[in-house]
């Protein structure tokens, strides 16, 4: 059955409660001081069934004090019945929760006159006319305007009617994604224990599932779940949802906790964000500290303006003033940054505030852990007094440190806002042009896949698609569980070829570049996939050899002629001397007393594999190729055949100095094993 949650909003005293009462037959004021005081204090819930809907309402409170309890359930509202009370009008509260209501983009709704017994026919023609013009531009502004008198029962009916065509059109929460439920209320049930509630916004919760809260990371099993009072085996995004859990005491929650699905999203306490500041209330200045409100959540912190919209997403130009005296973000949440609102140069006066009715980009810089993603709605409250001054949409969770107010930085919110203007040749979605976003900065370490969803905010599903269109654009490539920027992934190829361009011509002796010494000095932080990756696409294209070392396709070894002699000569040497090879001396001889161009050559022969070292002596591979196969077959002439020192060294005409080393070197290759003072063959 579909399910649709109704918020209330309003004026305090304008009858919210009482029409919620009115229309389910349930007192959503559940707190006995409520009861007493005549006034709602925190939230209230009530359902009713109508047409196969589920409606879950969700009734607030409309004192000026108690905002943030509003600002706790409005999150998860679909629709929200706009209360005006017809004998009152359009007050304070009428406002600000409207206006809360437009910066979360809650997305349909209904205007509800109440206590219209208590007026006359032109009142509420009045009335009707200044609500048209408090939501004329707004999602309300075709709503339904429903005169109703929760005392008569006069225009219920009507408003039922209302709400069922309503909820027909609601659109259905995600249920397909990973589960997310702001807790609203904790407390403890006899014989169950820890008992949640919350709106489930995105996911499906089944009995027995292991959830995860933030911002704590603690694990938690669901022992029982109940819909609208009903215990069910599964909840659905859009569901009002009462959790038992397992492994938590009531204690360790609170509101503002999220319950979600083992590690798809994660606490950040720095933030970047498009913002709108509530025309008709107070700027919104760099550097002011704020209450963060997003899903059940209040986090106190700091705002840095970067720029206005429209500066970032139509021009490249940067603001007066930018370049030269840079401003940052503030360092840490309780330092006080006072930009200079310079004279002289220009200043920063157009971007150090916000006038009311603008929009800017900023970096919000949290006192404690808020759990949000890209695409989450939310609410900027000033500390003191606690007004509403701004709401908006969070572009990324995760920013890297650094400045904002430069033409880059401005560039980039614009390129992560989805509301801004896509440039020519951006032909993807804002999702993949966000997403691409991320994957850049990330360099060569690379972005986590699941990062297209804690982070850029996709549903799996979503995630998915845009990472195929991605790569198959070539806009990035898949390096082991990681995603890195494609052209990132060109440029290192292009330094590749050119380090081992560099490296042949000071090394042209060398067949290549050592693997461990390309990964150091140009993949840094990479991961060895992404190495590998680079090293394999070279090689497919047949730029590149790799073998033990990294080479150009087409390199040879450059050799003078006199070089060429000299490793000629020296090889011979080594191979007709055998177990017995020339010393330094010899070698210098062979190279007409060139000891450096000896020297050369001999490390060319070795790196080719030519000469073995064993111990600190050298050896034509040949020459212990022939001595293990020799000694090998003493077993094989006479099976248990042994070996000592004196007869190993009389059998291959050789002194001690050589003996000795060549035998550990028979051991380790387990050509022979040593039993006291003798060798066995094996
Ligand atoms: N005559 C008349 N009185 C009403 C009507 N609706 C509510 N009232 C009265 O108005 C007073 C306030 O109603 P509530 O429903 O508590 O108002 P509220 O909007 O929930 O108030 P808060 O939750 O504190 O913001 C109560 O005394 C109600 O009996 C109505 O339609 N007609
Ligand atoms: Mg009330």
């Amino acid at each position: 059955m579909k399910s649709v949650v109704i918020g209330t909003a309003g004026h305090i005293d304008h009858g919210k409660s009482a029409l919620v009462r009115a229309l389910t037959s349930i007192d959503p004021d559940r707190l006995k001081e409520e009861q007493e005081r005549g006034i709602t204090i925190d939230l209230g819930f009530a359902h009713w069934q109508a047409d196969g809907i589920n409606f879950a309402f969700v009734d607030v409170p409309g004192h000026e004090r108690f905002v943030k309890n509003m600002l706790a359930g409005v999150g998860g509202f679909d629709a929200v019945l706009l209360v005006v009370a017809a004998d009152e009008s359009v007050m304070p509260q009428t406002r600000e929760h409207f206006e809360i209501c437009r910066l979360l983009r809650i997305p349909a709704g209904l205007v509800v006159l109440t206590k219209a017994d208590l007026v006359d026919a032109d009142t509420i023609e009045l009335v009707r006319l200044e609500v048209r013009d408090l939501v004329a531009g707004s999602f309300l502004e075709r709503a339904p305007i429903v005169p109703v008198s929760s005392r008569t029962g006069a225009g219920l009916d009507a408003l039922r009617a209302a709400l069922v065509s309503l909820g027909r059109d609601a659109q259905a929460r995600p249920a397909a994604g990973t589960a997310r439920l702001p807790i609203d209320r904790v407390f403890t049930m006899k014989g169950f224990g820890t008992v949640v509630t919350g709106t489930l916004v995105s996911g499906q919760i089944g009995l027995d599932d292991e959830l995860e809260v933030l911002p704590q990371h603690r694990r938690v099993k669901v022992r029982g779940i109940q819909v609208h009072g009903a215990r069910q085996e599964r909840a659905t995004a859009g569901q009002r949802v009462a959790l038992n859990l397992g492994g938590v005491e009531t204690s360790d929650l609170s509101r503002g906790h999220t319950l979600l699905t083992p590690g798809s999203l994660d606490v950040t306490t720095r933030l970047d964000a498009v913002v709108e500041v509530v025309a008709g209330g107070k700027p919104l200045r760099h550097g002011t500290r704020v209450r963060f409100h997003q899903g059940t959540s209040e986090v106190l912190g700091r705002v840095a303006i970067a720029g206005t919209v429209d500066e970032a997403s139509s021009e490249v130009r940067p603001s007066a003033g930018s370049g030269r005296g840079e401003l940052v973000e503030p360092r840490s949440p309780t330092s006080e940054v006072r930009p200079s609102t310079g004279s002289g140069r220009g200043g920063h006066l157009a971007s150090a505030e916000m006038p009311p009715g603008g929009r800017a980009y900023i970096r919000l810089r949290l006192e404690l852990p808020a759990v949000v993603t890209r695409g989450d709605r939310y609410i900027l409250r000033a500390y003191s007094p606690p007004m509403t001054i701004a709401g908006g949409e969070v572009l990324d969770p995760r920013p890297a440190r650094g400045g904002i107010r430069n033409a880059a930085a401005r560039q980039r919110f614009a390129c992560l806002d989805p509301t801004a203007s896509a440039r020519p040749d951006d032909r993807g979605s804002a999702d993949e042009r966000a997403l691409g976003v991320m994957i850049e900065e990330a360099g060569v370490a690379g972005l986590p896949a699941g990062a297209a969803t804690s982070r850029a905010g996709l549903s799996p599903a979503a995630a998915r698609a845009a990472t195929d269109r991605l790569l198959h654009a070539g806009a990035i490539v898949r390096a082991g569980d990681r995603l890195v920027g494609g052209t990132l992934v060109r440029a290192l190829a292009g330094q590749l070829v050119k380090a081992l361009e560099d490296y042949h011509r000071e090394q042209p002796l060398s067949e290549g570049m050592s693997r461990e010494e390309v990964r150091e000095r140009l993949f840094g932080p990479a991961g060895p996939a992404l190495f590998d990756l680079v090293v394999a696409n070279l090689v497919t294209s047949k730029q590149i050899v790799a073998r033990d070392r990294l080479a150009l396709a087409g390199h040879t070894l450059a050799l003078t002629p006199a070089e060429e002699q000299a490793r000629e000569a020296i090889e011979r040497a080594f191979r007709e001397g055998g177990l017995k090879p020339p010393d330094a001396d010899a070698l210098a001889a062979i190279a007409h007393g060139d000891r450096d161009l000896a020297d050369r050559m001999v490390k060319l022969l070795m790196r080719q594999k030519v000469l073995a070292k064993v111990d600190t002596l050298l050896f034509h591979a040949e020459a212990l190729r022939g001595l293990r196969e020799d000694v090998a077959a003493l077993k094989r002439q006479a099976p248990g055949a042994r070996l000592d020192v004196g007869a190993f060294k009389d059998r291959y005409g050789i002194t001690r100095k050589y003996a000795i080393p060549l035998l550990e070197y028979l051991d380790r290759e387990r050509v022979t094993r040593r039993v006291g003072d003798v060798r066995v063959v094996i």
